[in-house]
């Protein structure tokens, strides 16, 4: 398959690339540096420096033999948009382009209209480049668990049937997100319902819980070929973070109660999830929808295991409930679907403590390089 990875320098779509190009699909990344940028402007580099994707392509080929396209420019702008896509005609586009950060999103007011422009814009300009140049080819496109918030129901796979005075129908599942990153998700799906409807797109939209993982099999040769792992209250997922936290010896930041319970997934299995995906296209006209996470658990649960695999190591990880700087439930019913990837035949990396203790091996090596300035949240939830 030709595939265009869109966010190819992100955490997710460096591994994802590598991993498309290492089974011998001509993989085309794509991507303008906006997640550099914005870690730079706030203090949020991740652990180690990871070379630009031109640099990472070569040494991909140096120890795989594999080629990757390197695409540099603004998805955002519409005209470049339309040439990527009409020069390439891509089967499949994985998109992962977008502003990934909430508390970012959640800043100020520059942050909140860049988050607005650059992932609702970016999102539209995929469609119309589909549109024009492969209106055949399928968009796997990263939502998030988010989109769903924490509702007292239980959450479906995207869709729930409604029996209102004795009729029925089908409809996107209620979203009503915590943050506006989470929120450009909910109007993402929105649009993409709105084009698989009328112009009959085929659409695959994958509701992702928070990842996880520094390993992935392509990049084991060479260390310059890991993802770029943050570790910073903007851009770090919270198992990431409390790893981090434990060779730091900062006690965990609990955020409030720490009843806040999410689906999480190992970063092997996004790449397992997509390859799935794409590998079992939806339908013409058909949105499909896949929670994608294979464990939940409560901020306190992680912070449990995460002491315990520290304790493996000779580490004494602290825990410490801090004021909350989200608006979200801290104590709240959670139960979610997700049985689409396994019926295609995910099997999933469970969270085990030998997991928990490689990555506390391998982010010890780079301890030094730990700026204890960038743990604690700086950005709150004022609205
Ligand atoms: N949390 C803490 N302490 C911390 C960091 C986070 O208690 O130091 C809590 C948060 O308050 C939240 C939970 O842990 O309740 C998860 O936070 P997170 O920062 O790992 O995840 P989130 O901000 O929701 O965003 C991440 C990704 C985002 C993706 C989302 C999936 O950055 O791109 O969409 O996970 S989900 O959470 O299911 O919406």
């Amino acid at each position: 398959m030709r595939i265009l990875i869109l966010g190819a320098d992100g955490y997710l779509g460096w591994p994802t690339a590598m991993h498309f190009a290492a089974q011998g699909h001509e993989v085309i990344a794509v991507d303008n540096y906006l997640r550099r940028l914005i870690a730079q402007q706030t203090s949020s580099e991740p652990l180690f420096e990871t070379p630009n994707l031109d640099d990472r392509a070569k040494l991909f080929k140096a120890e795989h033999g594999k080629s990757i396209d390197v695409e540099i420019g603004d998805l955002a702008d519409l005209r470049w948009c339309d040439n990527l896509f009409a020069k390439h005609k891509p089967d499949v586009v994985v998109h992962y382009a977008e502003q990934p950060s909430a508390p970012y999103s959640m800043r100020g007011l520059d942050e909140a209209e860049m988050t607005m422009k650059n992932n609702l814009g970016v999102t539209f300009n995929v469609i119309w480049g589909m549109l024009n140049h492969c209106p055949d080819a399928h968009l796997v496109k990263l939502g998030t668990m988010g989109e769903y918030g924490t509702p007292n129901i239980d959450i479906e796979e995207g869709w729930i049937d409604v029996e209102h005075k004795g009729r029925s129908q089908k409809f996107l599942y209620p979203r009503q997100a915590g943050s506006l990153y989470h929120t450009t998700k909910v109007l993402d799906t929105d649009l993409l319902w709105f084009y698989v409807r009328l112009y009959g797109l085929r659409v695959t939209d994958l509701m992702q819980g928070p990842v996880y993982g520094l390993e992935t099999a392509e990049a084991e040769a060479n260390e310059c070929l890991m993802p770029n792992f943050h570790y910073d209250d903007i851009f770090g997922t919270v198992v990431n973070r409390f790893l981090v936290q434990a060779i730091a010896g900062v006690p965990l930041t609990v955020y409030g109660k720490g009843g806040q319970t999410r689906g999480y997934l190992n970063l092997k299995d996004t790449l397992n999830c997509v390859d799935l995906a794409s590998n079992n296209a939806a339908d013409k006209g058909e949105l499909r929808i896949f929670n994608q996470f294979t464990e939940q658990f409560s901020v306190n649960e992680l912070a449990d295991r995460v002491h315990a695999a520290g304790k493996r190591v000779g580490l004494d990880v602290k825990v410490k409930s801090i004021p909350n700087p989200r608006k979200e439930l801290e104590d709240h019913y959670y139960n979610a679907k997700s049985t689409g990837l396994l019926e295609l035949g995910l099997k999933p990396n469970f969270m085990t403590e030998d997991v928990l203790v490689r990555m506390l091996e391998t982010i010890m090596s780079h301890k030094d390089r730990i700026d204890e300035s960038k743990i604690l949240p700086r950005v709150k939830w004022n609205g």
